[in-house]
């Protein structure tokens, strides 16, 4: 019997800006002057915490952290896509989404210290996750969120981020089958960085895209310049009306890098040449966006220099509140485990009481 084809299988990229930070016509999304600047803070915001927050680190004022300078791109053009009803499920490096879903500041000091505080989302930050640390998982909370949205006639969606390492892991295959399965409203980002802390993607997969991986669950698959935060933006907003739809699940892969080390204790000059990096700052997503807004007319230096003195002081403001605040609780991550009491949790948050005055009476 001859072999027939029972199928044929294709990815597509999308890019919008271009490096010079010209925009395709077409593919333009329609965003307001307001929300152009809204997005482009959002970005810078993002990139002058991470900042502080290396320094800070390296003063033994804060503990490890994963940098996510270079990726705010990848990050926050996704997360300026969801609608307030939606939910966000984050990794680590994350904090560009974060903020754009109204996250106080203050959250990645107190987090990245150690304090449960920093892991209370507010009221007015909607719909988001706290920050998940074992990789991958937090794609399978994305697809149980939105199949109980579905499962309640909810129209609304989950949006989660992973790497290019997480990609290779069993949870995330599981997710985007399952919400294949059920049709279930999330909407999947790859952040491919090109590294998995020392691990470079060539030695990842052997899959030619990190998108295609969506093809083996059956649902669309897309790659994206994740240094463009218009084509982020708009491929997320395309995927979460298919979400809203009830045409289940995509995948967007977004080609990004990560610029600084894994985390703050890591040191990539061990295993990747400064040839790689000094081209992957080229490509800085940041200044591209910028010469796009400047090119609209929008933004010129007199602007910039304003807000680079008002997130200066936003950024000085925040650490100053994180280093005055004495009131920990170090019990809270006990209040948040069920939205009602349960005896087990009461038992466990009594001894954990118990165990801390016992330390701190043998510390005296
Ligand atoms: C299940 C699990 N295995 C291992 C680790 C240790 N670890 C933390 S980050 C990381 C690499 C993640 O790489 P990637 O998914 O590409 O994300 P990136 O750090 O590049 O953002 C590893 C192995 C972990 N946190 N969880
Ligand atoms: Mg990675």
């Amino acid at each position: 019997m001859p072999r027939t084809q029972v199928e044929r299988f294709s990815v597509s990229h999308m890019q919008i800006l271009d490096d010079d930070g010209n925009a395709d016509p077409e593919l333009e999304p329609k965003l307001t002057k307001e929300q152009l600047l809204e997005i482009y803070r959002l970005m810078f915001l993002a990139r002058k915490q991470d900042q502080r927050m290396l320094k800070l680190q390296r003063q033994g004022r804060i503990g490890t952290f994963g940098p996510c300078t270079g990726q705010e791109a990848s990050s926050i053009g996704p997360a300026y896509a969801l609608g307030d009803s939606d939910w966000l499920v984050t990794a680590f490096r994350d904090l560009g989404a974060r903020l754009v879903r109204k996250e106080p500041l203050i959250n990645s000091l107190l987090f990245h210290n150690g304090f449960e505080e920093g892991n209370v989302v507010p009221d007015e930050a909607p719909n988001v996750l706290p920050i998940s640390i074992i990789v991958g998982s937090q794609a399978l909370h994305a697809t149980g969120i939105a199949y109980a949205m579905k499962y309640r006639g909810e129209k609304a969606a989950a949006l989660t981020f992973f790497g290019d390492g997480a990609s290779s892991q069993g949870d995330v295959y599981e997710a985007m089958n399952f919400a294949g399965v059920w049709k279930a409203p999330v909407v999947f980002i790859c952040q491919n960085n090109q590294w998995a802390i020392s691990m470079p993607r060539s030695k990842q997969t052997r899959a030619v895209t990190l998108a295609q991986k969506a093809i083996a669950a059956g649902i669309p698959g897309l790659q994206v310049d994740g240094n463009d935060v218009l084509a982020t933006y708009a491929a997320t907003k395309e995927a979460l009306a298919r979400a809203y739809a009830g045409e289940g699940p995509t995948m967007i892969e977004a080609l990004t890098y990560r610029l600084m080390m894994h985390t703050t204790a890591d040191d990539p000059r061990r295993y990747r040449n400064e040839d790689e990096e000094k081209a992957a700052w080229e490509k800085d997503p940041i200044p591209r966006f910028r010469k796009y807004i400047e090119r609209k007319g929008i933004w010129d230096a007199k602007k910039q220099a304003a807000l680079e003195e008002e997130i200066k002081g936003e950024v000085d403001a925040t650490v100053k509140e994180f280093e005055s605040r004495k009131d920990f609780q170090p019990e809270i991550l006990f209040d948040h485990v069920f939205g009602t009491k349960h005896a087990e949790i009461e038992e466990q948050r009594a001894q954990f009481l118990e165990n801390l005055k016992l330390k701190s009476a043998k510390a005296e």
